[in-house]
């Protein structure tokens, strides 16, 4: 008996960490690839702008690089739950024995977590200040780009509870519908009348808040002739749910017609309007819209 029991060879024992790490390394390696090709154009917010694009562009990149930890995580729950699931054996609920004072987890755990949060910080800023990123840059844009001089300026004003709108170098008219020539490279001033508004053109990638006394300047260039959702993304009052419209980016042959028609529709009041400002505080003496 003794003897049949020693030589018996014992089965060898599973190395669970060395096949959990290739299956997920070879699941990394086919899925980064896909996700990154086959779902990154079809991120938030689109192709209506340059921003737009280029906030695809780090969702994709942000989507892919996420996807191998992600994978982790959930390979990780399923083998657990598969391989060490009670089979029914006398004892089998007993907890394994805890992992304490590994020092090549811990250091290794530290330094890849650490190396992925400065990377996506790094790449994150990298990414604002190279293209603006459709937000707000305040009075002093840190971020001119390529032509800025020539930029079509417009303003967008909050207020409780709309949008409106001036165009400065078409004689400041103020109009409550936001109208973009295609292709153009437009500089966006976001202020407010009132209460802290914030300015979202989602399908344009730009979200800037509305501050009173601030002239928020926001880049956008448009693309092709689009509809897009404007909302208003600060809870500013109590219609603050009801401050949204839609805006236009058309052939820049029908902006010039659309902004004449603007002018000669809005020339009996706009002479009310105070002088385009960027800025219009303290309370303006006439409102439009
Ligand atoms: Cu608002």
């Amino acid at each position: 008996m003794t003897e049949a029991a020693a030589s018996t060879t014992p089965a060898p024992a599973t190395d669970h960490g060395k096949r959990f790490l290739v299956a997920w390394i070879v699941a990394s390696v086919i899925a980064t690839p896909l996700v990154a090709i086959f779902l990154g154009d079809h991120l938030p917010p689109g192709n209506g702008s340059a921003q737009a694009h280029e906030q695809v562009f780090d969702n994709s990149w942000l989507l892919a690089i996420m996807t191998p930890p992600g994978l982790f995580v959930v390979m990780f729950l399923g083998y657990a739950l598969w391989t060490f699931r009670n089979r029914g054996t006398v004892g089998a609920l007993e907890d394994g024995p805890p992992i304490r004072g590994n020092a090549r987890i811990q250091t290794l755990w530290m330094v890849i977590t650490s190396a992925i949060v400065l990377f996506l910080a790094g790449f994150g800023s990298y990414e604002l200040v190279q293209s603006g990123a459709g937000g707000g840059q305040g009075p002093t844009a840190a971020f001119q780009p390529a032509g800025y001089q020539k930029a079509l300026d417009v303003q967008v004003i909050g207020q409780q509870w709309e949008f409106t709108y001036r165009y400065p170098t078409y004689g400041g008219i103020e109009t409550p519908h936001l109208v973009l020539p295609a292709g153009t490279l437009v500089r966006l001033h976001v202020t407010s009348l009132d209460a802290i508004h914030s300015f979202w053109a989602y399908g344009l990638g730009v979200k800037a808040d509305a501050n009173p006394g601030v002239d928020n300047i926001v880049y956008v260039h448009t693309k092709d002739p689009m509809q897009f959702d404007i909302r208003c993304a600060e809870l500013c009052g109590l219609w603050h749910g009801y401050m949204f419209d839609t805006g236009h980016v058309v052939a820049s042959g029908r902006f010039t017609s659309w902004i004449k028609q603007q002018q000669s529709y809005f020339a009996p009041v706009s002479k009310y309007l105070p002088p385009y400002s960027t800025t219009y505080l303290p309370d303006p003496s006439q409102r439009a819209g």
